[in-house]
């Protein structure tokens, strides 16, 4: 092969590749606010529940005693019916519009030796920033399947570091290799109509342009689902999820 035909494949293959770097930006798609609608709704569960464990803190005191008494593990977060921590999107009907990356970080906390928030979102390209809010080394190691994995280390309180992922993604898992049962998950997508639900399993998306969407919810314990709904111009369409606990 001539040499430059070499050097240009060198390069294809380096650019096929990436480097975990940015995307360049492009140009959002305008949006007519003034017929944008909203999308809310309720993430419940059906039937029984088992009861979330505690977390085993096993030998590592300095997590332990910074709590009064036994953890929940955050897994399976239900009051009454109502789902906490249920990661609620847009996954279809957004055609090929194009969505401006927020500039305020999504920010993460490690404390006590647990994520906080455990259930994250964030837009493809968005600063994400891991936080140690513990004064004992934490790592931040996410494994996303379609995008650059990252391994960070956070070795005393006050510490961060700041992530990108490339690729949309529901759900990337993040853990601490120290401490097994430090799990924290980050929803990524590219446009901003996704949600965590609250204590009473509520979630809005707003400034949602009319159309018909398939909207789905990922529950870590309690599975995927999807449906259909519908927003009409300044529309406030109204859904509600209900998942089953495995038996
Ligand atoms: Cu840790």
């Amino acid at each position: 092969m001539p040499r430059s035909r070499a050097a240009l494949a060198a390069l294809a293959l380096a650019v096929a590749c990436g480097d975990g770097a940015a995307p360049p930006a492009r140009t959002p798609t305008p949006i007519d606010h003034t017929t944008t609608g909203t999308i809310a709704g309720q993430v419940v569960v059906d039937g029984p529940v088992p009861v979330m464990g505690t977390v085993n803190f096993g030998s590592f005191g300095e997590c332990a005693s910074q709590h009064d008494g036994p953890v929940p593990t955050g897994d399976l977060v239900v009051h009454d019916g109502k789902v906490e921590n249920a990661f609620v999107y847009v996954q279809n009907g957004l055609g090929d519009r194009v969505f401006a990356i927020p500039t305020t970080p999504v920010e993460i906390d490690q404390k006590g030796c647990l994520y906080a928030p455990r259930v994250a979102g964030a837009q493809v390209g968005q600063t994400v920033r891991y936080v140690n809010g513990d004064a004992l080394l934490h790592n931040v190691h996410g494994t996303p399947k379609d995008s650059s994995a990252w391994n960070v280390s956070l070795p005393r309180q006050g510490a961060e570091r700041e992530i990108r992922v490339d690729h949309a993604e529901v759900m990337v898992s993040v853990r601490c290799d120290l401490h097994p049962w430090m799990q924290g998950w980050l929803g990524v997508l590219d446009h901003p109509y996704f949600a965590v639900t609250d204590a009473e399993g509520r979630f809005t998306l707003r400034d949602v342009p009319p159309g018909d969407y398939t909207l789905a919810v990922w529950h870590e314990r309690l599975g995927t689902k999807t449906t259909r709904v519908t927003v009409t111009p300044k529309g406030a369409a109204e859904t509600r999820f209900t998942l089953t606990a495995a038996r």
